[in-house]
């Protein structure tokens, strides 16, 4: 049985989002209101496929992907350079490779106790975010 991620998680912890996003080349203006929101995530997952939506009072993301079946993503309103991704199970975790211009770019999701946990990569920088339920 695959760990459950369904559900409704509100971040409340959110280490080096900054250093990310200066990997990523988000812009000075757009980082300073990037660096104060406090996202939401919306996760459904039905068997292999996963729907997930990031939503902010600044912008929105949205995710969809099957496990094991690697798609082209667009990364609208975050980078906007497109790479393409594969999601993966690596024991209990959701693993994300995100092939293209940025080395070292992904993330992977994992439940500890009642918590989500996200870490996000890229380049040499890593983000640790942790939502909890709402
Ligand atoms: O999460 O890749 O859950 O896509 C932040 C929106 C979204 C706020 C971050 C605006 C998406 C930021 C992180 C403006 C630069 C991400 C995946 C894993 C699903």
């Amino acid at each position: 049985m695959p760990v459950d991620f369904n559900g409704t998680w509100n971040l409340v912890s959110n280490d080096n989002f900054e250093g990310y996003m200066v990997a990523l080349g988000i812009d000075f203006a757009t980082r300073k209101i990037a660096k104060m929101l406090k996202p939401q995530k919306v996760i459904k997952q039905d068997g292999d496929s996963f729907h997930i939506h990031t939503t902010s009072t600044f912008r929105d993301y949205v995710l969809q992907f099957k496990i094991g079946q690697e798609f082209e993503e667009d990364n609208k309103g975050l980078d906007n350079r497109k790479c393409k991704s594969l999601v993966t199970w690596e024991n209990d975790k959701l693993v994300c490779v995100q092939t293209g211009e940025k080395k070292n770019r992904g993330w992977t999701h994992w439940l500890e106790g009642d918590d989500l946990h996200l870490e996000l990569r890229c380049e040499n920088q890593v983000c640790r975010q942790v939502f909890k339920r709402a």
